[in-house]
């Protein structure tokens, strides 16, 4: 699958800092400090509805990630998949009386569009589940050849006690993860299981339900978890930097493809770090395709309203709070834009120098976007009182504003 364009981000002088970062696995801080090219693997969309702001808040995080790497002048590998075949794909395409093949392009390219207005940077791997199913059967067929898989009435189950290190991911005790299991996805109470909790590798075939050739597993489709497993193995290989997403994901989902990639290796950890985002709700509950209490990227772009003012109320969250979308929330950075824009359009001003410096030691503190942003609107009053005669600096704010948070002055 094609991605989307790339956004320029400028070079700033001096070099950035290392990121700290909050690893939900070991429920603490980490330094990061990936080699000279750092490995990013992030959950992409199940493309059934349009990009809300709890998914843009997400990739908000983590295109801040890549944002502080680039700073320190590493590269950045990047990878990212689409879930374009998974039940609630096929249900509303069901509902709705249409081709799920058709809805879910449709869906990917309003994404991609999403993502380029906010200018989130595109990964250099976008690979789509079904394009990932050849990559899969083998696995899936590894892991039942040596015990770690067994088959329940032609489906493949992974058995999670194939994996010493699960439940190293969320932490989670059993009782949450089976409730859990139940709510996203998964089949704890179907019989004949050996653990409620294993999840599925691969779908044996379902009158009206697409399939795919299975190899020795038979025609069907591929479990979700695995899905994104081969996909990072074949791109990233195991001890990749940041595994990213919501933290809806935390379980079953990041815990199910650390112990699948573990036990298909023998190596640990998959990820150095899991790095898990809030979730954004809307009148009281977390935004969901499923509930329906969403506001759109494209809605509010077709409204009008400039992508850099979304991606300032974005970025005035913490990434890991949960937090609640309001029309407040974008009313105040549509006019912090308008002060900053008008700051950096003076041809001078008070040096710059420090708020690079500022911008960098927040962002590294486990992308402390708020402080960030809090440094910048100092720096524009400062600005408007009329302070300073530096001329390279309304320029050198444009640059870093744009390399270190993703918004276009
Ligand atoms: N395709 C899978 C991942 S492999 C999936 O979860 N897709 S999704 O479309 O449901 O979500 C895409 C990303 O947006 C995930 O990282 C998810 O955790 C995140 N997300 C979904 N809803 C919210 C929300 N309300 N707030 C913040 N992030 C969210
Ligand atoms: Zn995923």
């Amino acid at each position: 699958m094609h991605a989307w364009p790339a956004s320029e981000v400028p070079a700033l002088p001096g070099k950035g800092r290392d990121l700290r970062i909050h690893d939900t696995a070991t429920g603490g801080r980490v330094t990061l400090a990936p080699g000279p090219v750092a490995r990013i693997y992030v959950c992409g969309i199940t493309p059934y509805d349009a990009t809300h702001m709890g998914h843009a808040a997400t990739y908000n995080a983590f295109d801040l990630v890549q944002r502080v790497w680039l700073d320190t002048k590493r590269q950045v590998h990047y990878v990212q998949n689409v879930t374009d075949v998974d039940d609630p794909l096929l249900e509303r395409a069901l509902r709705d009386g249409i081709d799920w093949v058709g809805l879910a392009e449709r869906e990917t390219a309003l994404f991609r569009e999403d993502m380029t207005a906010l200018r989130m940077l595109p990964p250099q791997h976008y690979i789509g589940a079904v394009e990932a199913i050849p990559g899969i059967v083998p696995l899936v067929e590894r892991l039942r050849d040596s015990g770690a898989a067994y088959e329940l009435d032609g489906d493949i189950y992974f058995s999670v006690e194939a994996d010493p290190h699960f439940g190293q991911v969320s932490n989670y005790d059993t009782e949450l993860m089976r409730h859990l299991s139940a709510e996203r996805g998964g089949d704890p109470d179907r019989p004949g299981k050996k653990n409620p909790l294993d999840p599925m590798l691969w779908m044996a075939a379902r009158e009206g339900e697409p399939s795919w050739d299975g190899g020795s597993l038979g025609p069907g489709r591929p479990g979700w978890h695995i899905e994104c497993v081969a996909i990072a193995l074949d791109h990233l290989g195991m001890g990749f930097d940041v595994q990213g997403g919501g933290s809806d994901l935390i379980f079953p989902h990041h815990e199910m493809g650390a112990s699948h990639a573990q036990t298909l290796t023998g190596e640990f950890p998959m990820a150095k770090a899991y790095v898990h985002a809030g979730m954004v709700a809307l009148h009281g509950e977390k935004m969901s395709k499923s509930k329906g209490n969403l506001v759109f990227v494209s809605k509010l772009r077709r409204d009008g309203v400039d992508p850099a003012a979304i991606r300032l109320a974005l970025l005035s969250h913490r990434y890991r709070d949960d937090w609640e979308w309001t029309d407040q929330v974008l009313e105040t950075a549509v006019e912090r834009l308008g002060r900053w824009r008008a700051a950096v359009s003076r041809p001078d001003g008070p040096s710059a120098d420090a708020l690079v410096e500022e911008l960098r030691e927040a962002l590294s503190d486990d992308l402390d976007t708020p402080t960030a942003l809090a440094a910048v609107d100092r720096w524009a009053e400062l600005q408007t009182a009329g302070g300073g005669t530096d001329e390279s600096a309304p320029g050198l704010v444009s640059r870093a504003v744009d390399a270190l948070l993703g918004v276009a002055l």
